[in-house]
């Protein structure tokens, strides 16, 4: 009874959100539709194989965080022992990709070329690569299975908070599919902290091997930062809007998941849900990915995000060697022309186009300026004119 009463409480916060019109952005809305050009080369190949396989359609995408990959962590020495060595010796020198990978491969449809390695990259934080041996043009890298991926539908089947996002999305909540999302997984991530046998939590494995505070991993993003630093370095930039929008509707999101949370996660105080929240919105906007899914009847097309592990290792390249397939059971990853040994692994989150999205929006957005190695601090105080 105190669980629907406090369900209750959430909703009649929902509903007053609605009606004060607290100002949201549209993650996905301008950059679905236009099919980035130099990424279409995969989505129109998953497009031509639609009919046949009844296969979900991926679009445009986000990026990650900015790294300068300054705090990579170290492993827990627990988790050490606990693993296979294989994923260790053979993909990765990465304690919790290795963990990732293990549970990814726990999995029957799971394929990781042992060609795939996981390593430093030179943008910052990991990415994928070749291995000593290269990949030929059109050869699988990876095969991921649905159940991996982390979609709307396991919030909106969960059974702690399930109906509550049903209601969000029915009555179109200002930014429902980010709040679906990131709600859903702030939630089990706050459960898992407090388990002892972590795999309780479906997505666990995935879920430490990303960063959710600030720094980890190189990890920013303007959702972390004081208002105070905001008006500071953003207040007469370009990006200075933008910024304010995303941060008053993490702010709302916050503000429902507390008490959607406080319920389930009794001994959760408001700072560790805010702190979990805010995590979770950095991931998902900077690590997800931004599908069109057809109903079943084929009728209506909808935007849905979703966070694919091992593919968000990759690191963003607007000419990317490597290409996206989406199907209903799982998704592919294929090298796009010959790659040869040793070689980064790129993917292509979202054309760097102006009129497609300005680069001062991918910082506030995705947390990183393509192409871009300085230092965003560096470059808001020395007044760049990707901001001002
Ligand atoms: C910012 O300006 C300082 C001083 O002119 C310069 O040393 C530094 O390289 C600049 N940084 C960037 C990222 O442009
Ligand atoms: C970053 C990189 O190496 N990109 C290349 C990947 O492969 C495609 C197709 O062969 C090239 O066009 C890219 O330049």
């Amino acid at each position: 009874m105190m669980a629907v009463l406090l369900l209750l409480s959430a909703v009649v916060t929902l509903l007053l959100l609605q009606s004060t019109e607290v100002g949201a952005f549209v993650f996905v809305g301008s950059t679905h539709r236009q099919q980035p050009r130099s990424c279409s080369t995969s989505i129109l190949f998953a497009k031509k194989k639609k009919k046949a396989t009844q296969q979900r359609r991926t679009a445009a995408i986000a990026g990650k965080g900015f790294g300068v990959g300054k705090s990579l962590t170290t492993p827990n020495p627990q988790q050490q022992q606990s693993l296979k060595p294989s994923a260790l010796i053979a993909h990765t020198e990465s304690q919790m990709h290795a963990t990732l990978i293990q549970w990814l491969q726990e999995h029957p449809t799971t394929f990781i070329s042992p060609k795939f390695t996981i390593q430093q990259s030179k943008l910052g934080g990991y990415g994928g690569f070749s291995s000593t041996s290269g990949f030929a043009d059109g050869e699988l890298i990876f095969r991921i299975p649905r159940e991996c991926c982390v979609t709307q539908d396991d919030a909106l089947r969960d059974i702690t908070c399930g109906e509550f996002f049903q209601l969000a999305k029915i009555k179109r909540v200002p930014s429902y599919q980010m709040l679906l999302l990131s709600g859903f997984i702030a939630k089990e991530y706050l459960l898992s902290k407090r388990m002892k046998d972590k795999s309780a939590i479906k997505h666990w494995s995935y879920f430490q091997s990303i960063p959710w505070v600030q720094n980890q991993l190189g990890q920013d993003h303007v959702i972390f930062w004081s208002q105070e630093k905001v008006e500071s370095l953003l207040g007469e930039s370009l990006a200075y809007n933008d910024a304010l929008l995303i941060r008053k509707t993490v702010d709302s999101a916050i503000r429902l998941m507390k008490d959607v949370i406080q319920p389930i996660v009794e001994d959760a105080d408001d700072e560790e849900i805010e702190e979990a929240v805010k995590g979770a919105f950095v991931i998902c906007l900077s690590r997800s990915f931004a599908e069109e899914v057809e109903s079943d009847d084929g009728a209506t097309v909808e935007i849905e995000n979703a966070l694919l592990p091992l593919l968000d290792v990759l690191q963003h390249f607007n000419d990317p060697n490597t290409s996206l397939e989406s199907y209903d059971d799982y998704i592919l990853l294929r090298a796009r022309g010959d790659i040869s040994a040793d070689e980064e692994l790129f993917h292509c989150y979202q054309e760097e186009r102006d009129d497609v999205i300005p680069k001062h929006k991918f910082f506030t957005r995705y947390g990183f300026i393509p192409g871009v190695r300085a230092p965003v601090i560096e470059l808001l105080q020395n007044k760049s004119s990707i901001f001002f």
